[in-house]
């Protein structure tokens, strides 16, 4: 090479360099405000809160946590597994509204109006509350799972379910304001809405071979409008959870839209199962953060676990180290577990199981958040 080429190399790799580390229009551009903009102090903070939490602390959840145990499934006051095994609740919690406005009961037989009062213990202990929902096939009535007729057409606007669709919704608004805390001053819980859930898979109707991805977004993009326009619903978030996905291209095939998200989640239990591999994990988790920093949203992983927890250091070795040790994986905002249904059915800990003095070990990490050392999550930030 001449001498001359070497200069005008060296300036090229230089000005290429610079322009690597300088923040380009999409960066600098990034929105970081919950998507509804008539969102209550609260539920704005919680979005602030949780997106400052990522890099540094982690929310540990379980589904039904307050609801029953392995060993106990009568009515409790205060009373979790994960307590009884570490003395700290979970920091946040998952409910179930399947079978809404069908009885007093969810499909896990947990009584709504009982985990009306859970969800505000949770909220008064500085915890957090997340909502899915397992909701029935509307063609042929049977559950979610029922992948018979191609349901999603059929409930967007237009289609023949379409009011029985928005009755469900109705019901559900009306339960999520009544979620209020407070005598004279009520206010209302902040929550996450994580509806049509594992999309990637297709076991539930409105997974990726029922319906087509423009169809998904239509119904997403009705949901959220319908709650929050209509019902005019100001305490959601919204959480957009797949289940293990490739790369980009396939978590984001069925994205309804950086105005229709809060939160990128994920529901991976493959990759923490006897075949799976904590490489994927921690490789579909960076990912996952990548896009949510990309977009100025929380990243969250929504859901996982291992069916009755076969390894006594399960929580240390394959929950807490892969993760924790990843500088990218380990800036998700919160992580969380199925339910405690039975022994053969559990993803948390009991006492007596054989991880649970495991989880105690795991429960002590301060990376980890759980009941006692939960920052002020409602807590609007200064200069928001
Ligand atoms: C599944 C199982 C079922 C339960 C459903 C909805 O993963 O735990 O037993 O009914 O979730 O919560």
């Amino acid at each position: 090479m001449k001498q001359l080429d070497v200069r005008w190399a060296a300036g090229m790799l230089l000005a290429i360099s610079l322009a690597a580390t300088m923040p380009n229009e999409k960066q600098m551009t990034i929105v970081q405000e919950p998507i509804d903009k008539e969102a209550t102090k609260a539920t704005k903070a919680l979005y602030y809160n949780l997106l400052d939490l990522s890099g540094k602390q982690v929310l540990f959840g379980q589904e039904d946590a307050l609801a029953y145990g392995v060993e106990w499934k009568t009515w409790h006051k205060s009373r979790s597994d994960v307590k009884d095994v570490c003395g700290m609740h979970p920091a946040l919690v998952g409910w179930e509204m399947s079978k809404l406005g069908q009885g007093e009961y969810n499909i896990d037989s947990v009584h709504f109006q009982h985990m009306k009062g859970w969800m505000k213990e949770i909220y008064k202990m500085g915890g957090v509350n997340t909502l899915s929902w397992h909701m029935d096939n509307f063609v042929t009535k049977g559950d979610s799972w029922d992948v018979g007729e191609k349901v999603v057409k059929t409930i967007l606007p237009g289609g023949r379910n379409h009011e029985v669709y928005k009755e469900k919704l109705d019901l559900f608004a009306e339960y999520v304001k009544s979620l209020k805390v407070g005598f004279l001053f009520r206010k209302q819980i902040p929550i996450i809405f994580r509806p049509f859930h594992e999309h990637t898979g297709s076991w539930f109707w409105w997974g990726r071979s029922h319906c087509t991805a423009e169809e998904y977004k239509t119904l997403w993009r009705f949901t959220v409008d319908y709650l929050r326009e209509e019902k005019q619903l100001h305490n959601i978030l919204y959480c957009y959870s797949t289940d293990v996905f490739q790369d980009e291209a396939d978590y984001l095939e069925f994205y309804p839209g950086d105005e229709y998200v809060d939160i990128l989640g994920m529901d991976d239990y493959h990759d923490l199962s006897i075949k799976g591999k904590s490489e994927d994990l921690v490789r579909r988790l960076r990912m996952l953060v990548q896009m949510a920093e990309a977009k100025g949203k929380v990243p969250a992983f929504s859901e996982t676990g291992q069916e009755a927890i076969p390894e006594e250091n399960w929580w240390t070795e394959r929950l807490l180290e892969p993760i924790k040790s990843d500088e990218i994986a380990s800036r998700i905002a919160y992580m969380m577990v199925w339910r405690n249904a039975r022994k053969d059915h559990h993803y948390g800990p009991y006492p007596n199981h054989q991880s649970a003095t495991d989880f105690k070990t795991f429960s002590q990490d301060q990376w980890l958040i759980l009941e006692g050392r939960i920052p002020d999550l409602y807590r609007f930030p200064k200069g928001k």
